[in-house]
C-alpha cells in the first residue's frame, strides 16, 4: 500500500539531525518513491522518509526489487530502504531484473552485524555482505560515519546514471545519539512527523484488545513444557526466555520468516508436539510455508501466529494485519489448513491449550507492545546443543 505524510509516531527530537540529512540526500537526488521494510536501527528514519516520499510498505524485500523495477520502467525514481538481512535475500531479483534490464535501484541498507551489534546472529552476514555484493558486481557505498552521509546522495546518483543497483551500506553508527550534530548544520531541519493518525477503519472481525504479546506468551507458558518450541526472531525470543525458558526452546535469533519452516521440518522428523511461536510480520514475509503446514501429516504441529499488527521488534511499524484487516486465520484456511482457532485474550488461549489435540494453526490477536526483558543469554551453538540433547 502506498502512503505519504503518515508518520508512525516515534518520538523525534532535535537529536535526529542525521536522519534528516539522509532524507535530504534522497530528496536532493529526486527520489520519489521508497519501498521499505523496517529495521530497528532506522526506526527514526522511516517516519521521516514516509513523510517526504511516496512509500510502499513491503513484507518481503525481494518484492521491493520488482516494485522498483516497475516504477523505474514508468520513468520515476524509486529507492529501497531495508535491513542488510533482506538485502542479502534479493540477489537473484537484483541480478536477473535490475542488472539485466539496466534499471536504477538505489538500495539504502541498514548495515547490521557490522558495528556494535547486539545480536550475534547478525554478525556472520554483516561481515561478508560487502564481499557478496562485490562478487555480484554490485557497487557498494559504505557510510561509516556522519561525515560520510553526503556519499548517500552520490550512491543514489550513480544508481540513476548507470543505471543499475547501488548498495548504500549505512552503519548504525550514523544514527547513534552521540553521532548527531548538536546544532543545526547547513541542511534544513525537516519537520518531525505528526503522531500516527488512525488509518481508515479496517475490515476486522477479530478484536485486538489489551492483551500484548507478553501476556499471550505468559498464558501459553504453562502448556509448553513438553513441547518442542520454536520462537520467532527478536523480542518474542526475549519474552519466551523470560517466562518459559528451557532446553525444549529453540530461539531462532536471526532469520525472519523461518520459524514456521523450522517447525514443519522438526515436526516431520520427531514424534513430539512442536509449537511455533511465530509473528504476523514473519508469516507475511513467507506465507507460502502455510502450504507445508497444511500438508504436514501428523497431528503434532501447532503454529501460533502472535499477530500484534506490527513489526514489534523493530519499533511497532504497522503490518497489513492491522492496516488492512488481513486475517491470518483466513489466510491459513485458504491454504487448506482446516484445523484453526483464534484467541484474543489470555483466557481464550488457556481454553484452547488446556484441551488436546491442539489446533494446527492458532491465531492470537494482540495489541502491539514489547515487554522490557533481557536478551537471550545464549549463543546459537548453545541453543542448538541444548535443544538437540533435549530432543533425544
Ligand atoms: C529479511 C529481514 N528483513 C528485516 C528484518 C528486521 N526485522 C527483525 S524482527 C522484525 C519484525 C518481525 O515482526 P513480527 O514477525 O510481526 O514479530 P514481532 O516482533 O512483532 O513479534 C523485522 C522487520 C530481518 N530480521 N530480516
Amino acid at each position: 500500500m502506498r502512503h505519504r505524510e503518515k508518520g508512525y509516531g516515534q518520538a523525534q527530537g532535535k537529536d535526529r539531525m542525521n536522519e534528516d540529512r539522509v532524507v535530504q540526500q534522497m530528496g536532493d537526488r529526486a527520489v520519489d518513491t521508497v519501498a521499505t521494510l523496517p529495521c530497528d536501527r532506522i526506526k527514526h528514519l522511516i517516519p521521516l522518509v514516509r513523510r517526504r516520499f511516496d512509500c510502499i510498505d513491503i513484507s518481503r524485500e525481494e518484492v521491493g526489487v520488482g516494485l522498483c523495477a516497475g516504477i523505474a520502467l514508468a520513468g520515476k525514481r524509486p529507492a529501497m530502504l531495508i535491513q542488510s538481512t533482506g538485502a542479502a535475500t534479493l540477489l537473484n531479483a537484483v541480478c536477473s531484473l535490475t542488472v539485466y534490464y539496466g534499471l536504477p535501484l538505489p538500495m539504502l541498507i541498514s548495515w547490521r552485524g557490522h558495528y556494535r551489534e547486539g545480536i550475534e546472529a547478525q554478525i556472520p552476514l554483516g561481515r561478508v555482505l560487502p564481499g557478496v555484493f562485490a562478487a555480484a558486481g554490485i557497487e557498494t557505498v559504505p557510510v561509516e560515519t556522519p561525515e560520510d552521509i553526503h556519499r548517500i546522495g552520490q550512491g543514489i546518483q550513480r544508481a540513476f546514471e548507470r543505471p543499475g543497483p547501488v548498495a548504500v551500506l549505512m552503519s548504525p553508527r550514523i544514527f547513534e545519539p552521540e553521532a548527531q550534530p548538536t546544532v543545526s548544520g547547513p541542511e534544513t531541519r525537516l519537520q518531525a512527523p505528526e503522531p500516527a493518525r488512525p488509518t481508515a477503519t479496517p475490515k476486522r472481525e477479530k478484536s485486538r484488545g489489551s492483551m500484548k504479546r507478553f501476556d499471550a506468551i505468559r498464558a501459553m507458558a504453562p502448556h509448553l513444557g513438553d513441547a518442542a518450541v520454536v520462537v520467532n526472531i527478536g523480542v518474542p525470543c526475549k519474552e519466551v526466555c523470560a517466562v518459559a525458558d528451557g532446553p525444549n526452546v529453540f530461539y531462532m535469533l536471526g532469520s525472519l520468516g523461518m520459524a514456521s519452516a523450522i517447525g514443519v521440518g522438526l515436526a516431520g522428523s520427531v514424534r513430539r508436539q512442536v509449537v511455533v511461536i511465530d509473528g504476523d510480520g514473519s508469516l507475511l514475509m513467507t506465507p507460502n510455508i502455510l502450504e507445508q503446514v497444511a500438508a504436514h501429516p501428523a497431528g503434532n504441529l501447532t503454529v501460533v501466529a502472535v499477530d500484534n499488527g506490527a513489526y514489534g521488534s523493530t519499533g511497532n511499524q504497522p503490518t497489513v494485519t492491522a492496516t488492512q484487516g488481513i486475517d491470518l486465520e483466513r489466510l491459513a484456511r485458504a491454504y487448506g489448513i482446516g484445523d484453526t482457532a483464534w484467541a484474543g485474550t489470555p483466557e481464550g488461549i488457556e481454553a484452547i491449550l488446556s484441551k488436546r489435540p491442539w489446533p494446527r494453526f492458532l491465531h492470537v490477536t494482540t495489541a502491539p507492545g514489547n515487554a522490557s526483558v533481557p536478551n537471550v543469554p545464549m549463543a546459537g551453538e548453545e541453543i542448538r546443543s541444548r535443544f538437540m540433547d533435549w530432543l533425544q
